[in-house]
């Protein structure tokens, strides 16, 4: 691990030639329903009896993919299990421009509030009340694994009770043929850690850091960072121009549009990982006689490749890329 994101070292995510426990490769994100779905149908195929998992975050949620995915597997209805690993955290900060940033989309208000959903709780407490009665904490456990299991209590799980989570991934995987079944676990980014649980927006991808005080190890620039340029620039043209407007993908820190939201909150706008939407959003903008400045890593804009093409060359729309 001391090798990770070094040259010749191990990369930074999961990589198939790597390691055997590295099913898939990673990177851009959003990918594991799909990946999980076919990996399901092809077991299927070949006579197999394993188990499939796809885990992805409440950010990988808000891509087009995890939804196309979603509802093919609805329709193959081939076993898999899902674990969304909800932890409020949608888009990625960095700790040099921001705080925490709160997260987009009315996904990510929807689970909020399933999780502090009052019927919910109660029917929970009631779940709990009626097991206290039968007998002792392990009858509990069972029961409210079975409720869970049997799609009573469809509230999310605390990730970070190993003891639920094991007991419902076990009935989970016991039961026969069950059709692709999600399970919401709730977790919070960089519980354990303290100087992570208070700054988990500085945590995402590390420097290397001084695990003892959290303190992280940055090399400091002399000259300012083509990020903060770009971002001051387009400030101050958008302080003279109206019309121009700001679109990222779930990538405020990354390219420094998040000193854009402070300054224009209502002309930045941060779509989720969605740089499909974000271009063909930006599209109907510019229809609209909006200027949009479209912030996207070249790298993730490659899958909007199509709608760039499309919106750009065939319907001359002026839309700015800055492929940082
Ligand atoms: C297509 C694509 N766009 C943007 C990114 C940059 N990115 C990496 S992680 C991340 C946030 C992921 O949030 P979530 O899925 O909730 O995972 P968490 O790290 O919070 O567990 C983003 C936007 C990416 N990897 N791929």
């Amino acid at each position: 691990m001391h090798t990770i994101r070094q040259t010749n070292g191990l990369a930074g995510f999961t990589k198939r030639s790597e390691s055997e426990y590295d099913c898939f490769g990673t990177g851009h994100s959003s990918t594991t329903i799909s990946a999980g779905l076919g990996m399901a149908v092809g077991r299927d195929l070949k006579g197999r009896k394993n188990k499939v998992v796809a885990v992805i975050g409440d950010g990988a949620m808000t891509a087009g993919q995890a939804y196309e995915a979603m509802n093919n597997a609805g329709y193959l209805d081939s076993d898999m299990i899902v674990i969304l690993n909800d932890n409020k955290q949608v888009s990625l900060p960095t700790a040099t421009l921001d705080g925490p940033v709160p997260p987009v989309g009315a996904l990510s208000s929807a689970l909020s509030r399933l999780q502090s959903n009052r019927p919910l709780r109660e029917l929970r407490e009631v779940a709990k009340g009626v097991t206290k009665q039968i007998g002792g904490p392990m009858h509990e456990l069972a029961a409210k694994v079975d409720e869970y299991a049997r799609g009573l209590i469809s509230g999310p799980v605390d990730g970070h009770s190993i003891d639920d989570l094991v007991a419902i991934l076990k009935e989970v995987k016991s039961t026969k043929s069950t059709g692709p079944v999600l399970i919401h676990v709730v977790t919070e980014k960089g519980r354990g850690y303290p100087y992570a649980e208070k700054a988990a927006d500085k945590y995402h991808g590390v420097a290397k850091f001084d695990p003892a005080t959290g303190k992280q190890l940055k090399v400091s620039a002399k000259t300012q960072s083509y990020t903060t340029y770009f971002a001051e620039a387009l400030i101050a043209e958008a302080e003279v121009d109206k019309n121009i407007v700001a679109i990222h993908a779930a990538m405020g820190g990354g390219t420094g549009l998040n000193l854009f939201l402070r300054r224009f909150p209502a002309r930045c706008f941060d779509v989720g990982i969605a740089e499909q939407h974000a271009v063909t959003f930006a599209a109907g903008l510019a229809c609209e006689g909006l200027k949009p400045f479209c912030a996207i890593y070249s790298s993730f804009l490659q899958r909007a490749y199509d709608q760039a093409r499309q919106y750009l060359h065939f319907s001359s729309l002026a839309i700015v890329f800055d492929e940082a």
